[in-house]
């Protein structure tokens, strides 16, 4: 059953360095995303403020002077990803189901809702069985359902998302009574390795449970999510 798997996914994410997949191998520093349609939403690092101080001794011809940019993107992205994992107002999820899995994953299975629990595990742009994707690639709407441990009032919602990104349409967190709530709504501008950031005011309500609905068929390939973090306070 696995032969079956390697072959369709591995056509979504090697050969649609030609095609329009969205899960294509890329060995560019992460992207900064290009548009935002809703003001709340930003992939990391989204905004690039260069911190550092050029480097002094940077060569003065263009192919170097283009590396040493493309390594400072490096930089900060690996700085934000950082800052992101350790948010002390940060949790990851300890419980997931989705509305399919590849292969009807259970379990810890490759690809099953469960590899979207727990910090990000995925290092690489591309298909990888520690992050969750759908039964289908194409297929239209899904959904990927989380538990967090502890309630609180929440402020964003970090999705990680590390192949076919873009694909999200909506997240909502929902309430002790089990009420749902729509946080965002919108384009999804994640490219490449990166997370999803909707950020909201902070809700009046105490929640552990987040919700994530993609449109699969926005981006073509296999839409795959590593990692869902719920930034909020106990106050
Ligand atoms: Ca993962």
């Amino acid at each position: 059953m696995r032969t079956v798997r390697i072959h369709p996914k591995l056509i979504c994410c090697f050969l649609p360095l030609v095609f329009l997949c969205g899960c294509k191998k890329s060995s560019s520093a992460p992207e900064t995303s290009t548009s935002k349609t809703a003001a709340s939403t930003s992939a990391a690092p989204a905004s690039t403020a260069p911190t550092a101080s050029a480097p002094a001794a940077a060569p003065a011809d263009a192919g170097s002077s283009t590396e040493t940019t493309a390594k400072m993107a490096a930089a900060e992205w690996a700085l934000k990803q950082d800052e992101i994992k350790k948010d002390p107002n940060g949790q990851w999820a300890i419980q997931a189901t989705a509305s399919s899995t590849y292969n009807d994953a259970k379990g810890t299975d490759s690809w099953s809702a469960n590899q979207a629990t727990g910090a990000p595990n995925v290092d690489n742009y591309g298909d990888n069985g520690a992050a969750w994707t759908s039964k289908t690639q194409d297929g239209g709407i899904e959904w990927l359902d989380l538990k967090y441990p502890r309630p609180v009032h929440a402020t964003e919602v970090r999705v990680r998302e590390s192949c076919g990104s873009g694909a999200i349409i909506k997240i909502e967190v929902y309430d002790e009574q089990g009420g749902a709530h729509a946080v965002w709504q919108g384009n999804d501008p994640t490219t490449e390795l990166n997370y999803l950031m909707v950020k909201f005011p902070k809700t009046t309500f105490k929640t552990d449970h987040v919700k994530v609905t993609l449109a699969t068929n926005v981006v073509p390939g296999w839409n795959e999510i590593d990692a869902v973090q719920l930034v909020g306070a106990d106050q």
